[in-house]
């Protein structure tokens, strides 16, 4: 737009008349709000067409990312810096009396995700958008994200999250592109003209509207897609059901269709064969491979499709694309199954994001069915054909091995490997478990399909945005050449003993301390120091990534400190949701609340130990969390996590690394070397070993070691001012089964965080580790993963 300062106040208040009919003495804050809004969108969309032209006259390949998830986060500001405009709306707002901060934090965060597999969707589109790729991600446009959790009485309450309260005036509502979806009736099958052909018979059908969000890349005027799908009723309202006076029946059918695309379900790593998520996963798939299909037939031909299309899901979430790419090449583009088969294995790639047994998609067969007849009749044939091929080639046990439906249930993970081209893990340690253990036979049968691609973040956005005192001393001291070209962090290095850049470095990380306490004395009331150890765990609350071994430890050196041994300050910070359902785990939060109200009043513990739990975790408080840490908690039992994202985004900001041989940790650990990080506990492989021989005793464990029996015990002995039978869940869990070998690891955890206390008491030494964390975690960019996906499973280019 050329934008100068004057011609931005102008447009500004023209909006604020003529798009919110107000006026700047009148307006509300949420008014100021999306009149900017308004204004910076004049100037994104004409960079969008401008794009979308482009793209379609170089006829380029193009993937689109298909999630259930997406976690964006607030936008506003991500789109002033990356349009290069902060500096000068903010001054033109100052101007006129408006706070622009004031205005980003009305913003709600857009969570139409649960965790880590979302928030990896939102930083590949980041990377998309920057490297110039073109990408587009589909998904569904719940109108109700991520719930917002309170914390009552210690408890998790959860409540509705309603994000576009504040307008969800970003993307645009395209109404003329609908397309529609069917579910249910039968399938006629008839001879036309010699040929076999099925007819959908008898089936509801609903309508998909996009909404597109503009996905801008950094300082570089391109910009992708973000495609969300809303569930929309043909009809409004029934007639004749109003006429007699019954409204609520009159309006029951749209309901019901609606509520595909009401609510995110909450739950992670943790499958459910609920009918409504089906066909959201089906709404989702049908929708956008309509739209792909329609799009790609204006300048393409169909046989060439994956030259020209690829598709990636994203966890087994939306498989039904591959069945579903069949229906529509065989039934409607008259295509055979060999053809049709070809194009789509070529299309899809697939990625896995965990191991953990309970998340693995397997949907009862009459469910599919009855819901989905015509794709149902498709996996059918899918599974007949691979059995029989692997029958014939490697016998009967193999076959039992592979089949995708069994025991009346449809393997969606074993049918997104035989449907797709490329199967990927997303940390080193995480593939090589699913090549040798969860997919052994598959490998067996493809292994040229299995390949690694480690996750990354946005370095954008968890650096450059979220630190900004951090990004301009690295700026300042290397050039600002890393925002384009992570790898240049590396020149931080010569850093690590430079007196005044370490001086630098800690003063910055103060400050974000100091930031941080306010916001933790705002929120929960607790006056933390900011000269004590902050030690951060926010991830989502699991028993596999084992808050509850924080817990004992807290435990542990709460005793210490009351038998006067030399305990250095800390401030251990925790923050994090729990799935509504998860009984052990919203226990674990309760648990947490209830230490700390009992160590952070005990006057005896003076500033030494303070435990806190910040409600309502999210992208935008992450934010302002990684900055201020300086221990990232990454404890996840061996072989559980498949990647971790989150220990990137504190290592990017200086932390330093407490954790277990698991995910991404593993390759953390080869990026910095074994002094600048602190590992402990059992092995992948170890842990592994555990689960076949089932030879490990908790029990012994606990009767073995007093420190770990005396940590225990106080879950349930009246040392928390609660009634006993509060915690016994727990207790026993890590009693009779301790399927997470908490307490096989926690002599070790005590020792790991020791080291970590030597460590910090040694300024020069902390701050040395620090800065080698940070000029090492380019290559926990999302835009190198992105690369990697681009040149190996998609064959996409950049369009310069
Ligand atoms: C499945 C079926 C029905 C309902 C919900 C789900 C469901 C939803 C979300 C299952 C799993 C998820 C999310 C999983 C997830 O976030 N996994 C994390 O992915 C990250 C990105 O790859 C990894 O870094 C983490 O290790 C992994 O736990």
């Amino acid at each position: 737009m050329g934008f100068n300062k004057e011609y931005f106040k102008k447009v500004y208040l023209n909006n604020l008349c003529t798009l919110c009919e107000t006026n700047l003495e009148e307006a509300t804050l949420l008014d100021k709000y999306n009149a900017l809004v308004y204004t910076i969108r004049d100037d994104l969309y004409k960079k969008w067409v401008n794009t979308n032209k482009i793209r379609k006259e170089n006829n380029v390949k193009k993937v689109y990312y298909f999630s259930l998830e997406f976690l964006p986060g607030k936008l506003l500001d991500r789109n002033l810096i990356y349009l290069g405009i902060k500096d000068l709306c903010n001054e033109a707002l100052e101007e006129m009396g408006i706070s622009l901060k004031e205005l980003e934090e009305l913003e709600e965060d857009a969570a139409l995700g649960n965790g880590g597999l979302g928030r990896l969707a939102a930083c590949f589109l980041d990377s998309m958008a920057s490297l110039q790729l073109p990408g587009c991600g589909c998904g569904i446009k719940y109108k109700y994200g991520l719930f917002k959790q309170k914390i009552i009485n210690g408890y998790q309450v959860e409540e509705e999250d309603n994000w576009l309260k504040s307008g969800g005036l970003w993307g645009i509502t395209k109404i003329d592109k609908c397309v529609e979806v069917k579910f249910g009736g039968n399938v006629k099958s008839i001879y036309e003209n010699n040929k076999l052909i099925f007819k959908e018979e008898n089936y509801h059908s609903i309508l998909a509207e996009p909404y597109d969000v503009p996905v801008l890349g950094y300082k570089n005027e391109f910009v992708n897609t973000l495609r969300l799908w809303r569930a929309k009723s043909k009809k409004d309202f029934d007639f004749d059901y109003f006429s007699l006076g019954e409204y609520l029946k009159a309006v029951e059918e749209k309901v019901d269709i609606e509520s595909i695309s009401y609510v995110l379900y909450p739950d992670d790593n943790n499958y459910k064969n609920k009918v409504l998520r089906l066909k959201q996963q089906y709404f989702l798939v049908s929708a956008s491979i309509q739209s792909i299909i329609n799009e790609y037939k204006k300048s393409n031909k169909i046989n060439s499709f994956h030259e020209k299309i690829a598709i990636h899901i994203n966890d087994t979430h939306p498989t039904l694309a591959i069945p579903e790419l069949m229906r529509i090449l065989i039934d409607y583009e008259g295509l055979s199954w060999q053809e049709a088969w070809h194009i789509t294995v070529n299309t899809i790639s697939y990625t896995n994001h965990t191991i953990m047994p309970e998340a693995l998609e397997k949907w009862p067969l009459h469910m599919v069915k009855e819901l989905l007849p015509r794709v149902y009749m498709i996996i059918e044939e899918i599974n007949k054909r691979f059995y029989e091929r692997v029958l014939r080639e490697k016998g009967e046990q193999k076959a039992k091995n592979i089949a995708i439906i069994f025991n009346n249930e449809i393997n969606m993970a074993k049918l997104a490997i035989v449907g797709s081209h490329s199967v990927n893990g997303v940390a080193k340690l995480h593939t090589n478990i699913l090549k040798s253990e969860v997919m052994r036979d598959f490998y067996d049968i493809y292994p040229e399909r299995f390949n690694n691609k480690t996750n990354g973040i946005t370095h954008r956005r968890f650096l450059l945005k979220s630190n900004t005192k951090l990004s301009n001393l690295i700026s300042e001291s290397i050039g600002d050449c890393w925002i384009k070209s992570p790898k240049e962090l590396k020149k931080l290095e010569s850093f690590a003993e430079d007196k005044s850049f370490c001086e630098k470095l800690q003063c910055i990380k103060k400050e974000n301390k100091i930031e941080l306490s306010k916001i933790i004395k705002d929120s929960t009331g607790i006056i933390v120091d900011e000269n004590s150890i902050f030690d951060v765990q926010i991830k989502r609350f699991h028993l596999y990534k084992r808050q509850l071994l924080n817990v004992l430890n807290i435990i542990y050196m709460y005793n210490e400190v009351l038998q006067n041994r030399d305990v250095f300050p800390r401030t251990f910070i925790f923050s994090g949701k729990a799935a509504r359902g998860y009984y052990e785990a919203k226990q674990v939060i309760k648990l947490i609340n209830a230490l700390g109200e009992k160590i952070n009043k005990d006057s005896r513990v003076k500033d030494k130990i303070k435990v806190v739990f910040l409600e309502n975790y999210r992208v935008s408080l992450s934010e302002r969390i990684f900055p201020a840490a300086d221990v990232s908690e990454q404890i996840s039992t061996a072989s559980k996590e498949a990647s971790g994202t989150g220990n990137m985004k504190f290592m990017m900001n200086g932390a330093i690394t407490l954790g277990t041989l698991d995910g991404a940790n593993v390759e953390i650990l080869e990026a910095v070397g074994k002094e600048n990080i602190v590992t402990f506990g059992l092995k992948a492989e170890e842990v592994l070993n555990y689960y076949k021989n089932r030879n490990y005793n908790p029990f012994e464990v606990y009767n073995r070691e007093p420190i770990i029996k005396n940590s225990v015990d106080k879950l349930v002995n009246g040392f928390l001012d609660i009634n006993r039978d509060e915690f016994k869940v727990l207790y026993n869990e890590l009693l009779r089964r301790d399927e997470y070998f908490v307490l096989k690891d926690f002599m070790e955890y005590i020792k790991a965080q020791k080291k970590i206390e030597q460590l910090y008491k040694n300024t020069n030494v902390w701050n040395k580790i620090s800065i080698t964390n940070i000029a090492n975690s380019a290559r926990f960019s999302s835009d190198r993963t992105i690369k990697e996906y681009a040149k190996e499973i998609w064959n996409i280019e950049n369009i310069k």
